[in-house]
C-alpha cells in the first residue's frame, strides 16, 4: 500500500483517468489530465483549509513518466483567473515548460488546454503553478497547486525494498514584520503530503528494509530541514540529478523547490517522527509518523545533533576544474520599499521586467556568478536546464548537477550552465515574494 495518499500512476482511475474522456475533436485521448480547482482539504481532523488544487487532492497526483517517452497532458482550468502549469526540472520546449515570461501560454478561465512533450532528465522533479502572486496570498504556490513528478531512467541501479514520496508544504500565509520593518511570510502549518502530522497513515517498514524517499519541497517560502531520529539519509540524487558521491548524512536541507532522493535503511525498530527538525514547524504539523512491524506507541522525537548541509560532500572526491567560455554575473540586492511593504529584489541593479536579459551562446560553458550581498538565502532556479555547481563560498565543487541552489546572505555560488536547450530560459528566485517583488530574469540564445 502506498501511503499518503499518493497514488501510483494507475491510480488515475479515480483522479481524472484520460480514457473516460470526452473526446477532443479528432485527437487522440491526452495520457494524464490534471483539473485545477477549489476544493476543500483536510490536513486535520481539526484543520480544514480551501485552496486551488490539483485533481481535488493535496499534493497532486504523482506523476511517473519514463525519460524519452513523450506524454500529452491536457490541463482544464476551472478557476476564474488564468493559470499555467510548469513543469519543474524538465528540459523541454517553451510552449510546455509553463511559464509566461519565457511566451508559454496561460489557461484563460475555464479554459482546457494540452501540451506535450518527451520527459528528460530522468528523477525527482514536480510541476506546479507558476502564477505571480504579489500580496494575495491564495495564488500561486502558497495554494495547492502542486505535485510529485518521478521520471523513471531507463535503467535503474538504485537498489531500495520500497519508495515513498514526501511532498513538503506551509499552509495559511500572512504578512508579518521583519525586525527591520520590512514585511515577511509566515504561516500558521505545515505538511507533509497534504496532512499535519499524526493525521495520515503511518509509514510502515520492516526491520532491515531500505526505502528510497524522494523528497520535494513544495513550500512557497521556507527552507526546510527534515531528520528521521536514530537513522541517516544516505543521499544519492540532489533534485533528480545522481550525485558524484552518495552521502550519508543525519539531517536534509530543502530549499524552495529543491528535491533529495535519499535511501534510509530501517535498522532503529520503534515508532519514529519523520519531521522538520525544527520545533516550531514540526509542532505546526510538518512530520510523519515512521512505524515498524509489531513496534506500538506513540510515535518519537529526538533532535539531531546539528543542522548542517554542505552541497560539496555529495561532489567529486577532488573537484574537477573546468574553463568556462562565458562568465556572467549575477548580483542580488534587495531594497527596502518602506514599512508594511515587501522589499524590491534586483538583479545587477534591476527589477524584472526591467532586468536585462542574459545571452547564452548555445554548446558554450557559462558560468554563472550568483553574488548575494542581501541578508536573506535565496534558492535560486533556472528553468529547462541544470548547472554544475563548482564554487561555493570559493571553495571548489564538481559532480552536483542541480536546477535550483541555496545561494546563503553574503555569500557567492558559481555554478555552469552548458547552454544546449535554445529558447526562452526564464531565472528566478523561487522564494515566490522574492520572484513576485523582481527577482527574475530571462535568458536567451543568440
Ligand atoms: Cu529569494
Amino acid at each position: 500500500m502506498l501511503a499518503h495518499g499518493i497514488a501510483p500512476a494507475k491510480g488515475w482511475a479515480e483522479s481524472g483517468q484520460a480514457s473516460s474522456l470526452p473526446s477532443l475533436d479528432s485527437v487522440a485521448s491526452p495520457d494524464y489530465r490534471i483539473e485545477i480547482a477549489e476544493t476543500e482539504w483536510e490536513l486535520a481532523p481539526h484543520k480544514k483549509i480551501r485552496t486551488a488544487a490539483y485533481n481535488s487532492r493535496i499534493p497532486g497526483p504523482l506523476l511517473r513518466l519514463t525519460e524519452g517517452k513523450k506524454v500529452t497532458v491536457e490541463i482544464v482550468n476551472h478557476l476564474d483567473h488564468p493559470e499555467i502549469v510548469h513543469w519543474h526540472g524538465q528540459w523541454i520546449p517553451v510552449d510546455a515548460d509553463g511559464a509566461m515570461e519565457e511566451g508559454s501560454p496561460m489557461i484563460a478561465p475555464g479554459a482546457r488546454t494540452r501540451i506535450a512533450f518527451t520527459p528528460r532528465p530522468s528523477g525527482l522533479h514536480w510541476y506546479h503553478t507558476h502564477v505571480a502572486a504579489h500580496r494575495d496570498l491564495k495564488l500561486g504556490v502558497y495554494s495547492g497547486q502542486f505535485g510529485p513528478l518521478l521520471v523513471e531512467p531507463r535503467t535503474n541501479p538504485a537498489r531500495y525494498d520500497q519508495e515513498q514520496f514526501l511532498v513538503l508544504h506551509d499552509w495559511e500565509p500572512y504578512f508579518s514584520s521583519s525586525g527591520d520593518g520590512s514585511q515577511v511570510i509566515q504561516y500558521v502549518c505545515g505538511s507533509i503530503n497534504g496532512r499535519m502530522l499524526g493525521h495520515d497513515d503511518a509509514i510502515a517498514v520492516r526491520q532491515g528494509e531500505r526505502v528510497l524517499f524522494h523528497i520535494v519541497n513544495a513550500s512557497a517560502t521556507e527552507t526546510h530541514w527534515l531528520a528521521l531520529p536514530g537513522h541517516q539519509f544516505d543521499v544519492l540524487a540532489l533534485d533528480g540529478g545522481p550525485v558524484a558521491t552518495a552521502a550519508k548524512v543525519e539531517a536534509l536541507r530543502l530549499g524552495p523547490a529543491e528535491r533529495i532522493s535519499a535511501v534510509v535503511t530501517m535498522d532503529s525498530p520503534g515508532v519514529w517522527i519523520l519531521g522538520e527538525a525544527r520545533a516550531s514547524f514540526r509542532d505546526a504539523g510538518m512530520g510523519a509518523v515512521v512505524e515498524y512491524a509489531n513496534q506500538t506507541g506513540k510515535p518519537q522525537w529526538k533532535a539531531p545533533a546539528r543542522l548542517q548541509w554542505d552541497y560539496r560532500i555529495f561532489g567529486d572526491p577532488v573537484p574537477a576544474v573546468y574553463k568556462p567560455d562565458v562568465t556572467v554575473p549575477l548580483v542580488f540586492t534587495s531594497r527596502f520599499q518602506g514599512h508594511g511593504a515587501l522589499d524590491r529584489w534586483m538583479i545587477n541593479g534591476k527589477s524584472f521586467p526591467q532586468t536585462d536579459p542574459v545571452v547564452l551562446k548555445e554548446g558554450l560553458r557559462h558560468r554563472l556568478v550568483f553574488d548575494n550581498r542581501s541578508m536573506d538565502d535565496h534558492p535560486v532556479h533556472l528553468h529547462r536546464h541544470n548547472f554544475e555547481l563548482v564554487s561555493i563560498r570559493g571553495a571548489g565543487i564538481s559532480g552536483v548537477h542541480k536546477d535550483v541552489v541555496i545561494v546563503e546572505a553574503g555569500t557567492r555560488v558559481e555554478a555552469d550552465l552548458v547552454a544546449t536547450n535554445p529558447g526562452n530560459t526564464l531565472f528566478h528566485c523561487h522564494q515566490q515574494d522574492h520572484m513576485d517583488s523582481g527577482f527574475m530574469s530571462l535568458f536567451v540564445y543568440g
